[in-house]
């Protein structure tokens, strides 16, 4: 049966970029619907059915009458079917780091997601950072820096190979793209290389043909 991928708007919705990345890079077949988030009509979406494991969130995978929601989980259930090698890097070493940088992105970096949220559709001038903001891309960029320096030989992702890590950090290369946040050369290039994977520009061509605006996701005129 094909799986079934619920999401939000592709401008806005880091989490569901997540999930969709997450269900490409299995390779299996799936079928993707696209909810309008915080629209007039998104309160009573929220409840249907599709959402009920999920409460009401996206991103949320039925595989047949099974249900995965929360990013990580997706992934996690996505390498138990078609193979964890396609998503984590072999070497126990790598793999380590790998599931703890990506629990850490799940879990954290609570400023830069609050004060600088997802928008695909939109480069800002740069402004200045708030303290918080500047820990979290100072501890984002040293990590990326740390895993390409001992695990990145084999390609141009943090482990080499694009996979699981990649995904969960994603979001934030739009985020650093669309705030304009200077970034050291080597997490620069690796924003491109993750701009530049196919899946990546696949997702953009999607966010780009969106017209619904959220206003509570804009940045005000100054
Ligand atoms: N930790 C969850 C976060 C899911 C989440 O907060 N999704 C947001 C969209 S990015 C959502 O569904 N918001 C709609 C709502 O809360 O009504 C994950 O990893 O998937």
């Amino acid at each position: 049966m094909t799986l079934r991928l619920f999401i939000g708007n592709k401008v806005y919705s880091s989490w569901s970029l997540r999930g969709w990345l997450a269900v490409k890079q299995s390779g299996l077949p799936f079928e993707e619907f696209v909810a309008p988030l915080y629209d007039d009509a998104w309160a009573e979406t929220r409840k249907n059915a599709e959402f009920a494991p999920s409460n009401g969130k996206v991103p949320i995978l039925w595989d047949g009458g099974i249900p995965v929601w929360e990013s990580l989980a997706i992934i996690d259930y996505l390498a138990d079917k078609v193979g964890a090698d396609r998503f984590w890097p072999v070497d126990p070493a790598a793999r380590a780091p790998a599931r703890s940088m990506a629990a850490e992105m799940h879990a954290g970096y609570q400023a830069l997601r609050q004060q600088h949220t997802m928008n695909m559709r939109h480069v800002y001038a740069p402004e200045p950072l708030t303290p918080e903001v500047t820990d979290n891309v100072q501890r984002i960029t040293s990590l990326w820096g740390q895993a390409r320096t001992a695990f990145g030989h084999g390609g141009d992702y943090l482990f080499g190979a694009f996979g699981a890590v990649d995904i969960m950090f994603a979001p934030v290369v739009t985020r650093f793209r669309t705030y304009s946040i200077p970034l050291p050369s080597g997490a620069a290039e690796y924003c491109d290389a993750v701009r530049a994977h196919p899946f990546m520009v696949e997702w953009t061509a999607g966010a780009d043909a969106e017209t619904w605006v959220i206003d509570q996701f804009e940045k005000p005129a100054v």
